[in-house]
């Protein structure tokens, strides 16, 4: 999703190999051991398989929504929002949204521990209508993708949770371009398959 709507905003059109977790294709593992998706191989043979790097590589190369230059701070503090959705809330999130994984877990207590970042987006975007300025950003980008989640775990929850600001945010990017083109159905690829084109 994340490294799909990267490439959408830099207007860049790949090949597209649809790939189904429980029947990874050996091509995909040969490139890339640790087996997750998405992976992206250039033309050069470069792999690159974390979808953060995917989308930095897609904007560096063409940038021209301006998602590295936020309005209202530094692209490292940018960054740091997104290093702290990663290393902070999504642990939360996985437990939440999959506590029977966890042996010994509280949903209840996830989702607590979840809304304390939910917060800290909140106090930005009362604000801001996206987290570093007027446009959205890498930040919004990268980030909606989780806040997602957590609102689809419980929706009547979330609908009425006190985060109106987070709600109309997560809305208003869910209804965007860049997420509708990512969303779009691929068949599974199959070795020896007609190229396939993204977006
Ligand atoms: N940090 C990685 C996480 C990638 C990831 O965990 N992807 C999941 C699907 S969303 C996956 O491929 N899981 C492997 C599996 O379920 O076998 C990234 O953002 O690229």
């Amino acid at each position: 999703m994340r490294a799909r709507m990267g490439l959408v905003s830099a207007g860049i059109r790949c090949e597209l190999r649809e790939v189904v977790l429980r029947e990874k294709p050996t091509e995909m593992i040969v490139i890339s051991p640790k087996a997750t998706v998405p992976v992206l191989q250039l033309a050069d043979g470069t792999v690159i398989d974390e979808s953060l790097e995917i989308m930095l590589w897609a904007l560096g190369q063409r940038d021209p929504e301006g998602w590295l230059k936020p309005a209202s701070a530094s692209a490292e503090e940018a960054f740091a929002l997104i290093q702290q959705t990663e290393t902070q809330f999504k642990p939360h999130l996985d437990r939440y949204k999959y506590p029977d994984r966890y042996p010994g877990t509280s949903a209840a207590e996830h989702r607590a521990a979840g809304c304390k970042f939910l917060k800290v987006l909140e106090e930005r975007l009362v604000v801001m209508p996206y987290l570093f300025g007027r446009q959205a950003g890498i930040a919004d980008m990268a980030i909606f993708p989780f806040v997602r989640q957590f609102a689809n775990t419980d929706r009547d929850w979330f609908q009425t949770s006190p985060y109106g600001h987070t709600q109309a945010w997560l809305t208003k990017l869910l209804d965007g371009i860049h997420f509708g083109i990512a969303m779009k159905k691929y068949p599974q690829w199959q070795s020896g398959n007609e190229a396939v084109f993204f977006p």
